[in-house]
This record gives structure tokens, C-alpha cells and sequence, in this order.
């Protein structure tokens, strides 16, 4: 009997070294045949195989390999960077390649800058930026060009990005999505706080021989001198604001303008504000002060939500006429390709910006947009002929169903903050 156990013992002690030594051998064809972990998920970072970005940390590493600072990217998924805090996140500082986002979003970035200058995710942008969504996103700095996507574009191209819910601030040049832009802004919006010192703007701080066209900001601004719901300043003959509007409240020592602060150089050319407007000197309700250069046409603030009867540049107009087309159309604005209006509701709105489950008037997701929604249940008829039954069929699949029910849960109040 001891004869048996003893040998059983034996055995179970020969197979547990046998199984020991199996795991080491298997950990060490694991190590010498596991890849070098890669930095991005795949890619080689050309147009045709663009880096593919999952994660946090693949997004991170962006910022870690100055060498692929001229490569393109491709964002896979909706990503948050909570556990990448203060000065842990590695700032992009100059990019010159194409970065997709995909439609895709990047939430929670926290980024506390001690860098005197060009502070966001991206540092410095010659290079092309599309298509991303960036969710409360807090940079804190004590520098100058400072924004939650971008700090200085310099001469390049973004299109189709917004941050909501931001809260950013710093010294000189400070804007919801980009502190200093000498490039192209279009189809691009912001919401949350924006705060500085001087050339301070809900989307942009400072467009320097910059265009904004086709953006929007509800961010709410406060600084000390050239301060402005949408851009803070203008300079720069070439320098243009179009087709844009701000909604934030605007608060100020001087050239305080519900959108643009001051127009030093360039064009504001159809736009409105309707933001509270506050300040000591130079305080308008579109615009604060227009210098020699600048020119501010067809373009419209709110005298009552304002609280500002008068402005350097535009027409003020009471709330009811503000939420009428006709005013607008009167000064050509054109609403078919750029406007659309929820008339005695809303004030007009970008129609490539209106929010995906925003089926119906008023402005913003809601249950009458889900009522519309539910109403279109279950058809499988859906086509363009019936504007895809009545913009319920979402994805354009034909057919109304939990495809689309999961879309349109995804921006459930958007638009209403
Ligand atoms: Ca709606
Ligand atoms: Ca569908």
C-alpha cells in the first residue's frame, strides 16, 4: 500500500515536472516567436494602408514616433483616454500627414501642457486633419495656441471635427477646437468653455490668413481683450469667416463680439450670433470693433438675447426676426446648400452639421424625432425617392430596423445642449 502511494506520489511529482518543463519550453517559443509588439494595430502608414488606430494606447504612440509624424492614419474606434492623464499624453507636435478619423470620437483627453506654446493633440498641423468627434476634452496650459484638437494650423486643412463639451484655456490665442489657425477650418463645430487672456474664440483664438467656413460654436468664452463667441480675432487680408454662427455667451474687457472679438483684416461675410454678450469697451453684438481693412456683410445678431443694441458690423434683428428666413434670405443666404431653419423655433443651422437622428423640427434629438422614427418602423421600401423613409432608414440599408434604432440611440439629445 506505502508502495503505492510513494509511486503515485512519484508520478504525480514526474508530471508535474514534465509540465513544468512543457511551459517553460512553450514561454520560450512564445518570446522568440511573438512579433515585436507593434505600435499601431496595422499599416504602414501610406494612403493605400493607412496606420489603423484602436486604442488609447496606439493612439498615444502617435506622438512617441516623430518619424511617423508624416504618415497617414485611420481612427478604427470610438476610443477614451481616461487612463492617459495630465502630462502623460504624448502630444503630436508637428504633423504633416493625413489623419482620418472616420467618424469616429476620442473622449475624455486630458492633457496639462507646460510647453510655452501649440498645445491639443496635435501641436503644429501643415498636414490634414478629418472627420474626428473629440468628447470633453480639458487642456490646461499657461501658454499660447492652445485648442482641444489642434494648437496651431499652419497652413493646414480640417474638416468635419468638432469638441464638445471642452474645457480649455491658457494665454494668448485659445480656441475650443484650434488656438491659432493660418489654414482652412470647414464644417466644424465646438461646445463647452473657453478661457485666456487675449484672442480667445469658442472655435478658433486667432485666424491669421485663416478661413472658417461652414462652423459653428455654442461654447461659452470669457477672456480679456479680442474675444469672440466663434473667433476672437481676425487678421490677415485674407483671412475669411463665412456661413458660421456662435451661440455661446461672450464675456470681456474690450473688442468683446458675440462671434468675432475684432476684424482687423478680412471678411465676416453670412453669419449670426445670438450669444450674451458682456464687456467695458468695444462691445458689440456681432462684432466688438472693425478696423479699416476688415468688412463685415450680410450678416445678423440677436439685440435681445444679446443684450447689445449695437455692434461694429452686421444688422441686429429682434428673436422672432431671427428665427425667421426670410430675414436671411433677404441677404442671400443661400438654403439649399448651406441653411436650413426650424422657422419660429430655432434660429438656422448648418444643414451638413444637423446632428444624425435629427428627423424633425425643433433643432436638436428628442422624443418627437423618435415618435417620427418609430412611425417608419419596420418599412423596407426606403430610398432616396422617399428620403429614406423620412431619414428613419438612417444607414441606408432600405429598411427601417435595429441598425438604425442603435444609430439614432447613439445621438439621443444631441444638438440640445
Ligand atoms: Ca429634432
Ligand atoms: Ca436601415
Amino acid at each position: 500500500m506505502g508502495g503505492l502511494i510513494t509511486g503515485l506520489l512519484q508520478s504525480a511529482r514526474h508530471k508535474s515536472i514534465k509540465i513544468t518543463k512543457l511551459l517553460l519550453l512553450y514561454l520560450a517559443v512564445c518570446l522568440f516567436a511573438w512579433p515585436v509588439q507593434a505600435k499601431y494595430e496595422s499599416g504602414t502608414g501610406t494612403a493605400g494602408d493607412p496606420y489603423l488606430i484602436y486604442t488609447a494606447e496606439q493612439m498615444n504612440e502617435i506622438g512617441a514616433n516623430s518619424g511617423d509624424w508624416t504618415k497617414q492614419f485611420k481612427l478604427m474606434a470610438n476610443i477614451d483616454m481616461n487612463d492617459i492623464a495630465g502630462t502623460d499624453f504624448n502630444i503630436i507636435e508637428t504633423f504633416s500627414g493625413i489623419f482620418d478619423g472616420n467618424d469616429c470620437t476620442i473622449s475624455n483627453l486630458s492633457i496639462s501642457s507646460v510647453l510655452e506654446a501649440n498645445t491639443g493633440i496635435f501641436g503644429t498641423v501643415n498636414g490634414q486633419i478629418s472627420n474626428l468627434g473629440l468628447v470633453r476634452p480639458n487642456i490646461i496650459s499657461q501658454g499660447r495656441n492652445v485648442g482641444a484638437l489642434i494648437g496651431f494650423v499652419n497652413h493646414g486643412i480640417i474638416r468635419n471635427c468638432y469638441a464638445k463639451g471642452a474645457v480649455i484655456s491658457g494665454s494668448n490665442n485659445i480656441g475650443g477646437l484650434i488656438g491659432l489657425n493660418s489654414g482652412q477650418i470647414t464644417l466644424c463645430w465646438s461646445s463647452g468653455n473657453v478661457s485666456g487672456l487675449a484672442y480667445i474664440g469658442g472655435l478658433t483664438g486667432l485666424t491669421d490668413d485663416g478661413t472658417v467656413k461652414q462652423c459653428y460654436s455654442r461654447a461659452n468664452v470669457t477672456g480679456d481683450i479680442n474675444v469672440g463667441g466663434l473667433v476672437g480675432k481676425t487678421t490677415d487680408e485674407f483671412s475669411e469667416v463665412t456661413n458660421c454662427y456662435a451661440t455661446g455667451t461672450v464675456d470681456a474687457d474690450r473688442y468683446v463680439g458675440g462671434l468675432v472679438g475684432q476684424v482687423e483684416q478680412g471678411i465676416v461675410f453670412k453669419c449670426y450670433s445670438s450669444g450674451s454678450v458682456s464687456g467695458r469697451q468695444d462691445v458689440g453684438g456681432l462684432t466688438g470693433f472693425i478696423r479699416v481693412l476688415g468688412n463685415v456683410s450680410r450678416s445678423f445678431w440677436d439685440t435681445q438675447t444679446s443684450g447689445q443694441q449695437s455692434s461694429a458690423g452686421g444688422t441686429g434683428k429682434t428673436t422672432a426676426q431671427m428665427k425667421q428666413m426670410n430675414t436671411f434670405l433677404t441677404a442671400g443666404w443661400d438654403f439649399w446648400n448651406f441653411w436650413t431653419i426650424c422657422e419660429d423655433i430655432n434660429y438656422p443651422v448648418l444643414l451638413s452639421l444637423i446632428p444624425v437622428g435629427d428627423l424633425d423640427c425643433p433643432d436638436g434629438v428628442n422624443f418627437i424625432d423618435f415618435a417620427l422614427f418609430a412611425s417608419q418602423w419596420g418599412r423596407d421600401n426606403c430610398s432616396p425617392s422617399n428620403g429614406n423613409c423620412l431619414g428613419a432608414d438612417i444607414n441606408k440599408s432600405g429598411i427601417v430596423d435595429f441598425w438604425d434604432l442603435e444609430i439614432f440611440t447613439q445621438h439621443w439629445l444631441e444638438g440640445l445642449d
